[in-house]
């Protein structure tokens, strides 16, 4: 059986994929780190608790990483582990940096240290971009990085620093630049299910307005059951290398909020306030990528569109609240 280890095992991603590996037969592990409140903390692996194992470490811990490391000796490693919500990295820059940036460099040292021969995968980020578009309106590989946050920031250095490693020390690591991907597992304080859940609690009379920030803003919405099986291929390549993944089409916030309020039978704009505290300092206006490299070389199609996502999360919230 092949061993994988997951950082960012609790968050989104980190579940749907410990329960991807799963199913194809890998044992997994996770890292979990330290909160003082404990409860919850696992909520999104309630399906697969039994079937994992956790150990306590932190990506900004090199020694604890080693210690895992040491135990676990992966043939693969997801590093998903991130201070991940761009709005907050204006709030807490040098934490997200820590994390995000600086962490992923003690994982790839304790892998160089420990287990050279594990496959790595970096959760790149098409927050990377920032405004840099290419003509025909995309972003691939190869379109320059200008990111306009420090999460943004924090994300190219973790990049950079991974294809540095390949190259000089020949450590097999990937860069998977996902574009957005969402869920019901999606954080509500990120913009989907945000709207998702607050569009059904005003259909069931539980509140009557939803606030948002930036409307104009579109991004490259896919669905991350579709992402993290992305994942999983691009550490099956022969050759690690650096791959865009994304569904290649885009809405704008209001178009979301049009799509998830008319489902419920509701207009969008009888509710929907805007509120500047969840404008950013420096917006990123427009998302969209071009996958077609991944495509072709691993025949990855996601299975999800963005309405059959969006429905789907509709319906958790209807269910939880009903
Ligand atoms: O859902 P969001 O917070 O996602 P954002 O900032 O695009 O970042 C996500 O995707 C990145 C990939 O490009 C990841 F790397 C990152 O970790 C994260 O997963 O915001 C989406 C858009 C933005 O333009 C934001 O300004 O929605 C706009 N927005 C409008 N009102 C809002 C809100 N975003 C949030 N979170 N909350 C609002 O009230």
């Amino acid at each position: 059986m092949k061993k994988a280890l997951i950082t960012g095992i609790n968050g989104q991603d980190g579940s749907y994929l410990a329960e991807f590996l799963l199913s194809m037969d890998y044992e997994v592990y996770g890292i979990l780190k330290r909160n003082s409140v404990a409860e919850n903390q696992t909520a999104r692996l309630d399906n697969v608790f039994n079937q994992i194992t956790l150990y306590y470490a932190d990506i900004n811990d090199l020694s604890s990483l080693i210690s895992v490391l040491q135990k676990v000796q992966p043939d693969e490693i997801y590093n998903l582990a991130a201070q991940s919500h761009v709005r907050i990295s204006f709030d807490q820059p040098i934490y997200t940096a820590q994390t995000t940036g600086l962490g992923s460099l003690n994982l790839l040292e304790a892998v160089r240290l420990i287990c050279p021969k594990t496959k790595i995968y970096q959760a790149s980020s098409s927050e990377m971009f920032g405004n840099s578009i290419d003509r025909d309106g995309f972003q691939r590989e190869t379109t320059p990085m200008n990111p306009v946050s420090p999460y943004g920031c924090a994300k190219v250095f973790a990049y950079n620093i991974s294809r540095n490693y390949r190259h000089s020390y020949n450590l097999y690591i990937s860069n998977g630049i996902l574009f957005n991907h969402e869920s019901p597992r999606r954080g509500t304080n990120f913009v989907t299910n945000k709207v998702c859940k607050e569009a059904v609690k005003i259909k069931l009379g539980l509140s009557d307005k939803l606030s948002l920030g930036n409307l104009e803003a579109t991004r490259d919405w896919g669905h991350a059951k579709d992402y993290v099986e992305a994942m999983w291929l691009i550490l099956q390549q022969s050759k690690p290398d650096d791959f865009i993944c994304s569904t290649g089409i885009s809405h704008s916030v209001k178009e979301l909020c049009d799509y998830v309020f008319t489902s419920l039978n509701l207009d969008w704009k009888k509710y929907v306030i805007q509120d500047l505290k969840f404008l950013r300092p420096e917006e990123l206006h427009n998302l969209k990528g071009d996958s077609t490299k991944l495509k072709n070389l691993t025949n990855w199609k996601p299975k999800y569109t963005f309405e059959s996502m969006l429905d789907e999360m509709i319906q958790f919230w209807v269910k939880k609240y009903e």
